[in-house]
């Protein structure tokens, strides 16, 4: 019996790619950045994120809903009034009751996927008191990070294959990551080279994503609740080297914070902006 053999084999098939895609799935857990088979989002890592995640659930639940039931009218139209089984066509026209609650319910539906939304815009929109400011410039094709408050700044690169170590992910990690400490609110000042292109500034777990533009200054602000690696990456098409060009964020605790910014101070003491108004006049 070949063709029992044959469907045997699909379903084999089917069950086994279904399995591998879900456990996958489920091992998304790998912390601040994307892991192989990944189904839905980076495991998140603020409150902004948690409530992305929340109203794209929300989301998923009304879709899903409605396309069930518009399938099942669609199914219902197909079978019982096909010319076939209905061979003397109804004349019936309006009716105020179905014609009441089809206008009523989207609206009812509309309403309550509105209200979450705006919250959610409002949450990533207003930008708490900020315990640390830290300013991102795209550069064609590297980010430069400054930290307005102790006046330094340095540039971040991508790894290149033979540099990296064997944990670090390839086309994610950097040379010098954006330190900032666990639990603060961190503004995020983000613009882009005055003589260069447009960038973005996105980091998934944080769900934070925001245009960097020659000459404007756009800002954004997460609070990352754990210590830990974050990556990101320029998602703005901006050149030749764009997917080149990641953002790593490694959020570590008060202390630690503290004890790289004093290092940071003096090793990037040079770089207090003299850099910027140098590139910017070339
Ligand atoms: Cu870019």
């Amino acid at each position: 019996m070949p063709v029992q053999k044959q469907l045997i084999a699909i379903a084999a098939t089917m069950a086994a790619t279904i399995s591998i895609v879900f456990s996958g799935g489920m091992a998304l857990a790998a912390n601040g950045q994307p892991s192989p088979w990944q189904l839905g989002f980076q495991q998140s890592a603020t409150p902004v994120m948690d409530d992305v995640v929340w109203f794209h659930n929300f989301l998923l639940y009304i879709i899903a809903a409605v396309s069930a039931f518009v399938l099942v009218l669609l199914v219902i139209v197909i079978f019982r009034f096909n010319a076939r089984a209905n061979p003397i066509p109804s004349k019936t026209t309006h009716n105020t009751t179905i014609e009441v609650v089809w206008t009523v319910v989207p609206v009812m539906i509309l309403a309550a996927i509105a209200v979450p939304s705006f919250r959610l815009l409002f949450l990533q929109q207003t930008i708490p008191p900020a315990d640390i400011t830290v300013k991102a410039t795209g550069r064609q094709w590297y980010w430069n990070y400054g930290y307005p408050d102790s006046k330094f700044e340095y540039d971040s690169y991508m790894l290149q294959d033979k540099e990296r170590k064997a944990d670090q992910p390839r086309l994610l990690a950097v040379d010098n990551d954006l330190v900032v400490p666990v639990d603060k609110v961190v503004r995020v000042l983000v613009t882009a080279d005055p003589i260069g292109v447009i960038h973005a500034f996105a980091v998934p777990s944080f769900g934070i994503k925001i245009d960097a533009v020659p000459g404007r200054l756009n800002e954004t602000w997460f609070k990352a609740t754990r210590e830990g690696i974050y990556y990101g990456q320029c998602s703005e098409l901006c050149g030749k080297d764009h997917a080149y060009m990641p953002i790593a964020v490694r959020v570590v605790s008060e202390g630690e914070f503290a004890a790289w910014l004093e290092q940071a101070k003096k090793k990037y003491a040079r770089d207090d902006g003299a850099r910027s108004v140098a590139a910017a006049a070339e």
